[in-house]
């Protein structure tokens, strides 16, 4: 466009002439003229006009640098500013702050990481929890005063399952470090690639005190994790185990499935033997790196295990490590947003709504137990138990 100028320069000059002419000699004749005639004037300077307009849209851009279209928009008499306004940036709880500085500079990963801190809380919890050591305290002696409403059975069997390493025995150990006092290791906890755990093993949860050990009514019962695949837990034995037929401290094997001869096989069980609620552990952590395999997994088992009529809730362990501020302070579990957005996707990766997870830290590495940390595990227990209940309820026997 720019080369051409000097042409079309040259070209505007040109037809102006023309036109002139064309005017001159009508005024001269001093008498009416043929539209034909005026529809050549008119076209005439119309081409000529663009020409002019052409050539000086050129010579703006080349002088602005600008394009075209920004030229054409611009408001004669004003310059615009080349600077950029600064983004916002959200220091923390209240008004959004302005940056001092316009200059982009290149974002560290300490600042990156406060920013993600900060931005992290919001200002109202989406799930009100007292945090009070009375109502710790108060959601012990509920689970502990618990009894299923059934007249077959005494205690309510809890069946965790989840991927390998998603915090299965680490839940249980902790449940139990509650209901002890002191941080615990019944459960066995591990880190390997394949299962920790082998053995369906089963646990009561007690309260202890300085004479006693009372069993509460609550069992929670420990498997092998699922590796989303042809190795770990299979459907075909985790069904077996909620239908009751698995014996306690069967060693599981993908390549020996649960059958009729295996040693200690149950052939009619009871309702005691069987699995009252399913609850999935997902670590929060993994969530980004779940595997097509495990999604189907878990596809498969919530329909079949919906068919059995027993209700699914599940329970988002390593919230400490997918938010900084719960981590510091667990009591800041429902102001995270980084926890709320963890929940939604683990909602979407087991097919159910948010509103049966809970958050949960697990006593991992502790020496001492923390009022918050315990609460949120007596919460989920809570949570855990209402679903419980509606088996009974769903499974109670007619009254006579
Ligand atoms: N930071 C953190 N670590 C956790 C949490 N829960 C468990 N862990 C750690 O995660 C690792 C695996 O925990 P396990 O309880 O053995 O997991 P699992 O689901 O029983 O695993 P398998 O038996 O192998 O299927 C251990 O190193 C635990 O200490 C948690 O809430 N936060
Ligand atoms: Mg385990």
């Amino acid at each position: 466009m720019v080369e051409l100028e000097p042409v079309t320069g040259l070209m505007a000059a040109a037809g102006s002439r023309v036109a002139f002419a064309f005017v001159s000699r009508w005024k001269r004749l001093r008498r009416p003229v043929s539209s034909r005639y005026l529809l050549h004037v008119t076209s005439l300077l119309h081409f000529t006009s663009s020409l002019h307009f052409t050539s000086l849209c050129n010579v703006c851009t080349r002088e602005t640098g600008e394009d075209m279209e920004k030229s054409l928009t611009a408001k004669p008499g004003f310059t615009f500013a080349t600077k950029t306004l600064p983004d916002p940036v959200f220091t923390g709880i209240g008004p959004p702050q302005v940056a001092s500085s316009t200059k982009k500079t290149k974002v560290e990963p300490e600042d990156c990481k406060q920013h993600k801190t900060f931005t992290a809380l919001l200002d109202t919890p989406w799930r009100k929890v007292d945090w009070s050591e009375e109502h710790r305290d108060a959601l012990m002696s509920s689970i502990f005063a618990y009894k299923p409403s059934s007249n077959s059975v005494s205690k309510a069997r809890v069946l965790l399952l989840g991927p390998v390493g998603a915090g299965k025995s680490s839940f249980i150990s902790s449940v139990q470090s509650v209901f002890s006092g002191r941080v615990i290791n019944r459960a066995m906890v591990g880190s390997s690639s394949t299962s920790f755990t082998k053995k369906l093993q089963s646990f009561n949860i007690r309260r202890y005190d300085e004479k006693d050990c009372d069993p509460s009514a609550l069992v929670l019962c420990d498997v092998m994790g699922l590796e989303g695949g042809v190795t770990g837990l299979t459907l075909h034995d985790t069904l077996a185990i909620i239908k009751g037929h698995v014996p306690e401290g069967h060693k599981f094997s993908p390549a020996q499935p649960v059958r009729t001869d295996t040693a200690g096989f149950v052939k009619k069980p009871y309702e005691v033997d069987r699995v009252h609620c399913v609850v999935y552990v997902i670590d929060a952590s993994k969530l980004d790196s779940c595997s097509q395999a495990m999604k189907t997994t878990f596809s498969h088992l919530r329909e079949h295990i919906s068919d059995l009529g027993v209700h699914q809730v599940a329970v988002l362990t390593h919230v400490d490590q997918v938010c900084p501020e719960t981590d510091r302070d667990v009591s800041n579990v429902y102001r995270s947003r980084l926890v709320q957005q963890a929940i939604s996707k683990a909602g979407a990766l087991l097919g159910m709504s948010n509103s049966y997870i809970v958050p949960v830290k697990n006593y991992y590495s502790e020496l001492e137990l923390d009022g918050p940390t315990d609460t949120l595990l007596l919460c989920a227990i809570h949570h855990i138990l209402q679903y419980v209940q509606l088996y009974f309820q769903d499974n109670a026997e007619p009254a006579l």
